[in-house]
């Protein structure tokens, strides 16, 4: 294993240095991503931020941390481990060896996938641009910074196996992951949720709650392959996608944390008069970005996922813990269906079914999320709780995208649905009552009112650090 070399001009673990043509080719992407960065990422203008940045591929003492000036980060190719004995845990090629190159059988298929995931990374980065201007405390601003330059270095993950292992499309599908914006009309990056608007932290940490979590469970998939350097990719990705998680997870505790508290001390449940974000917006907020998430994972039935599983490129989320075959050549599978006009379950063969398992893991995922954000809303005497809406309602994608189900999960006529989108979704009322409430708090310590501060810092630092220095 060799270790990340900051004395490049790419710090890598992957050895660049000893192949010129790719290491060229690299750095001859390195400035239009800079180019990109610059155009895209985040607006809000700082000295620097105190980043946590990888030094070592191996599990302890992996990161450091220090202030950075932002276009100083080192965006680097950093893949965990190899394991030289590794075989391929499912599929058709179940116990061969992993591949160390791309089987060209499966090349389309396999650049595919790492297209779609190389593309949420800047996508993610573009949404939250303008977010540093209304950012609620110095903590909130520096975790957004991280996000986003760990979002870069993950496009970079996406591109260096492009790069490496697929030749010149390889080299063009890197050159378009920097050309298509998230929302841009005629260049839309390739999934629904990636070309929605983030324009208040609200949205940030539901963002992060609920679709960074579908990037844990893809990248859990990924991370499966048989094609080894994705798998080790994947599985660096994963640990820096843990913090991305926990940005979500509290931010949003932390704005339910406030709310409780508001409604306490007011003795009201209307307490956008007192600034803060009533429930039942906060409600609608988390039915949307969560059902936008769920159409990430594709239809419920999709033969693309069959191909990706059977030849090996895909697996399930924790494959060496399920007690079938691996191969699921004869076997069958529930998944979601509308059946006589009502949300039920067909059988399928299983391998057809594999975009609804994953969507199961990751429902079940979610629902330990509410539950503690439910408990908060109980440890303040609070008995109306936060709840997922029913897997079908509001789908663009799969199974249930043509039919108007309730968050009860009931097929109802669409004028009836329209006439309770808003109480369902947020509305323009409730976009503007979370835009009023976005104003900078940028003094170290403080915290702007409509969320709680968090419990703790980063890195065993206070709350009251200076975690970004302001230009
Ligand atoms: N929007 O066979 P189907 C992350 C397309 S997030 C638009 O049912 P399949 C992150 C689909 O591409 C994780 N189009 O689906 C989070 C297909 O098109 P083609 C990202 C969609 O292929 C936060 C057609 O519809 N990683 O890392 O089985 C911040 C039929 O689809 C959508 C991955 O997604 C949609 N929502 O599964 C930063 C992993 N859904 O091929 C980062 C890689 C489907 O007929 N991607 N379509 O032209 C995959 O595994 C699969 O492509 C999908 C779709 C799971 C996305």
């Amino acid at each position: 294993m060799t270790a990340i070399d900051y004395g490049e001009r790419i710090p890598n673990n992957v050895d660049l240095a000893s192949d010129r043509r790719l290491q060229r080719a690299l750095e001859s992407w390195q400035p239009k991503f800079l180019q990109w960065w610059q155009e895209t990422g985040p607006a809000f203008p700082v000295q620097n931020v105190y980043l946590r940045t990888a030094v070592d591929a191996g599990r302890e003492g992996w990161a450091h941390f220090d202030h950075v000036a932002l276009p100083d980060y080192r965006w680097g190719i950093f893949l965990a481990e190899r394991d030289p004995d590794r075989v391929i845990g499912f599929g058709q090629h179940r116990g061969e060896p992993a591949w160390q190159h791309v089987p060209g059988e499966f090349r389309s298929e396999l650049r595919r996938l790492i297209v779609v995931q190389g593309d949420t990374e800047p996508a993610s980065v573009e949404q939250q641009r303008q977010l540093g201007a209304t950012a609620p405390s110095l903590y909130d601003l520096r975790n957004l910074f991280q996000v986003n330059v760990e979002e870069g270095r993950h496009l970079w993950a996406m591109v260096y196996l492009l790069h490496a292992y697929f030749g010149r499309d390889g080299r063009d599908e890197a050159e378009a992951l920097l050309m298509r914006r998230s929302g841009d009309a005629d260049q839309p990056r390739i999934l629904g949720a990636f070309n929605e608007p983030t324009p208040d932290w609200l949205s940030f940490f539901m963002f992060t709650y609920f679709t960074d979590r579908d990037g844990k469970f893809q990248l859990g998939t990924l991370r499966e392959s048989g094609f080894d350097p994705l798998a080790r990719t994947c599985a660096f990705m994963l640990r820096e996608e843990s913090h991305h998680m926990f940005v979500g997870t509290t931010g949003v505790d932390r704005v339910v944390e406030r709310t409780a508290q508001l409604m306490e001390e007011h003795d009201t449940d209307d307490i956008a008069a007192h600034g803060g974000v009533p429930l039942s917006m906060l409600q609608r907020y988390l039915t949307f970005h969560y059902s936008v998430s769920l159409d990430l994972f594709g239809g419920e039935t999709s033969t693309n996922v069959a191909a990706y599983f059977t030849a090996g490129l895909k697996g399930r989320w924790a494959e060496d813990t399920r007690g079938d075959d691996h191969v699921l050549v004869d076997s069958a599978a529930e998944v979601d269906a509308v059946v006589d006009g009502r949300c039920s379950s067909i059988e399928v063969p299983a391998v057809i079914g594999l975009n609804h398992d994953l969507r199961n893991r990751y429902i079940a995922d979610c629902e330990s999320g509410v539950a503690r954000w439910n408990r908060i809303l109980a440890e303040h005497g609070i008995d109306t709780p936060l709840g997922l809406p029913h897997r079908a309602f509001n789908r663009r994608v799969g199974a249930f995208s043509a039919s108007h189900v309730t968050p009860d999960g009931e097929v109802i006529p669409e004028p009836d649905w329209r006439s309770h989108e808003a109480q369902w979704l947020p509305t323009a009322a409730d976009r503007a009552h979370v835009a009023s409430l976005m104003h900078p708090v940028l003094e170290p310590g403080r915290i702007a009112g409509w969320l709680a501060p968090p419990k703790t810092g980063i890195n065993d630092k206070p709350f009251d650090y200076e975690y970004v220095r302001l230009a």
